[in-house]
């Protein structure tokens, strides 16, 4: 178990996944705040809404009509981030790495979860989540199967708060000729760390998280859904099968019903939690699609949303977060009492 000091003095945490530090400052959760509040979310209504660019049927903004889909609808980003069809170039001015640029290839992709304007992952039934999930993994292969592709992003913006730019429920899918910053950081940690212990880092970090249960929120048969000892946003969660698999491709039926099932209890508590349609970004990190076996890579999911305190107080990552290092209040033991709660209730 925790030692009580790191309950209630200032301290920093190591990310082994990402290799960097996260301050905890405990004894700081009452500070007053007299600072920006946010509009309380409302849920959209409508079954169907006729302006929406994503309701099967309607027209988007690119001129391309969304067809009358019945369960989940892939197409191309009309205002893709990342094209395909660029020349490749590279240049480091005067050989010094300090103006270095290379082109970047790469596919964008929307993925709507359902049909209907008003749901979300929290309010669809469960056969619907497993759609998602299947099509997902269809994507992640079909991009991750080009020789160019060397990472398939998939991901969820959930609520304007998080820049989401429609309350349809949808996400997005982002196939790139490098592997972004992110999943390269975790990448060298799980690297490392399987050549020295010979079994993966989540592995053995999911371990220790199931015998001590201080900072488990949500669990099935397959997934487990936790506060990480590290976390940064005060309500983040990593999200990961019990068996170590690198890609979604190597899960089986029943694992799919169980990242269904956790996707949706998860959801459904975060909702409870300030009792609002709660914001994130939620993405998986899958390996790296370059051809090589990724024995090291335990596949996950992040949850990182922006509320601290109520539906209308987010944490703001400025200051010394943003110059120095990541910093939270409430601890990620306490955050994980808070979300039992709210997951456990059904
Ligand atoms: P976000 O809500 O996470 O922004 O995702 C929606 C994406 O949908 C966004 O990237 C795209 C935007 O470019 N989009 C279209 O491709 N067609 C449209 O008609 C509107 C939005
Ligand atoms: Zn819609």
């Amino acid at each position: 178990m925790i030692d009580p000091i790191f309950l209630e003095s200032s301290h920093r945490r190591w990310n082994p996944l990402k290799r960097d530090w996260v301050v905890v400052s405990p004894h700081r959760t009452q500070r007053p705040w007299q600072g920006q509040t946010e509009e309380k979310a409302t849920p959209p209504s409508l079954e169907y809404d006729p302006t929406c660019y994503l309701c099967p049927g309607n027209t988007r903004a690119g001129g391309h009509k969304t067809p009358a889909y019945t369960g989940t609808y892939v197409f191309e980003n009309d205002f893709a981030a990342l094209k395909f069809d660029v020349p490749v170039a590279s240049m480091d001015q005067n050989k010094a790495g300090l103006l270095r640029a290379e082109t970047e290839r790469g596919i964008c992709r929307v993925l709507c979860f359902d049909p209907r304007h008003d749901l979300t992952l929290a309010t669809m039934e469960l056969p619907a989540i497993r759609r998602v999930v299947d099509m997902w993994d269809a994507q992640a292969a079909e991009l991750g199967a080009r020789p160019e592709v060397h990472y398939v992003q998939i991901f969820e913006n959930r609520g304007s708060m998080m820049g989401a730019s429609n309350p349809h429920p949808h996400g997005q899918i982002w196939a790139t000729e490098h592997i972004p910053n992110e999943p390269t950081l975790e990448l060298a940690a799980q690297l490392e760390y399987f050549e020295q212990h010979r079994v993966s880092l989540l592995t053995s970090y999911l371990e220790l998280e199931l015998s001590q249960r201080e900072r488990i929120v949500a669990e099935n048969d397959t997934w487990v859904a936790l506060v990480p000892f590290w976390a940064v946003w005060p309500f983040e969660l990593l999200v990961l099968p019990k068996r170590r698999v690198a890609s979604l491709a190597e899960l089986i039926g029943s694992e799919r019903d169980g990242l269904a099932a956790i996707l949706q209890q998860v959801t459904r508590g975060y909702n409870r939690v300030f009792d609002t349609p709660f914001p994130y970004s939620m993405g998986l990190h899958p390996a790296p699609t370059d051809s090589e076996e990724h024995p090291e890579w335990h596949l996950h999911a992040h949850f990182y949303p922006p509320l601290l305190r109520s539906a209308t107080v987010r944490k703001f990552m400025v200051g010394f977060e943003l110059l120095g290092s990541p910093q939270r209040d409430i601890t990620p033991e306490s955050a994980a009492e808070t979300l039992r709660l709210a997951m456990q209730t059904t």
